[in-house]
């Protein structure tokens, strides 16, 4: 079997017990780990990831090794980092041995060609046009953000500030961004709107594949386009435990924790 999870934002001080959510879906994974080939992590697997030289993230030992597990056993892990995790210098691929994807990426996998994306910053070409003002304002404000946190310099520049403190910051940004997004869910915008299925629907006109997989925007969504072609948003692994797995046959289905018993 070949699994996609994302969106655990492990460490979140949004949650109220964060080690027993960190416990929970390392079991997760280790109990996909029975049947699985591949596991794809399409991104945020930590709510705030910072890799200083000197002083690596401590409290997420247990999902660190909970990966070294998954490699060492032969199951390819592949690794996206996502808008909360992507200031990784080189360190976890070798801590855990995960294979690192920074971009979007297209894959054969299971015999299905998918496009694999965390999902921020993915969008149709002429997204802005296409909503009011004030949202466009907030998609610029995004994007800007995006882009400093993309920033080699600013992100080696970032390790000037000392760890106690980066650390609180970091986690109270993220803190916050979760919270806001728990009291003003943005649900799925449908087909006509949510920027996901429309980078798909442009990306048809180019280029057929079969799946188009994505975290990001904590919602689950498995809608058929015209083309055959299937655009895929996993829910979560912060309140929803839901993921994806495909079989042999490269046949993918949503699956949800609760309808499991772990
Ligand atoms: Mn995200």
């Amino acid at each position: 079997m070949i699994y996609f999870l994302s969106d655990a934002h492990i460490g979140s001080r949004a949650l109220n017990d964060r080690a027993a959510h960190q416990k929970q879906v390392c079991n997760l994974l280790l109990s996909l780990a029975a049947d699985a080939t591949e596991i794809y992590l399409l991104g945020d697997m930590f709510d705030y990831w910072y890799e200083y030289v000197w002083r690596k993230p401590q409290e997420y030992n247990l999902t660190l090794q909970t990966l070294r597990t998954l490699t060492d056993q032969g199951i390819a892990v592949h690794y996206f980092t996502g808008n909360h995790d992507l200031w990784t210098f080189g360190w976890l691929e070798r801590q855990t041995g995960v294979i690192l994807h920074r971009h979007s990426q297209i894959m054969q996998i299971g015999g299905k060609q998918c496009l694999l994306a965390h999902g921020d910053g993915v969008g149709p070409s002429d997204l802005l046009s296409r909503y009011p003002k004030h949202l466009r304002r907030k998609i610029r404000r995004f994007m800007f953000l995006r882009s400093v946190f993309h920033n080699p310099l600013l992100q080696r520049l970032y390790a000037l500030v000392p760890p106690s403190l980066g650390d609180k910051f970091g986690y109270e940004w993220a803190r916050r961004s979760r919270m806001k997004e728990l009291a003003n869910p943005v649900g799925y915008l449908g087909e006509n709107k949510e920027a996901l299925v429309l980078f798909a629907k442009e990306h048809e006109q180019k280029e057929h594949l079969d799946y188009y997989i994505f975290g990001h925007r904590h919602i689950e969504l498995d809608l058929q386009l015209a083309t055959g072609a299937r655009v895929i948003i996993l829910g979560d692994m912060f309140r929803q435990f839901t993921y994806a797995c495909m079989n042999e046959r490269g046949e993918l289905s949503l699956q949800n924790i609760a309808e499991q018993t772990i």
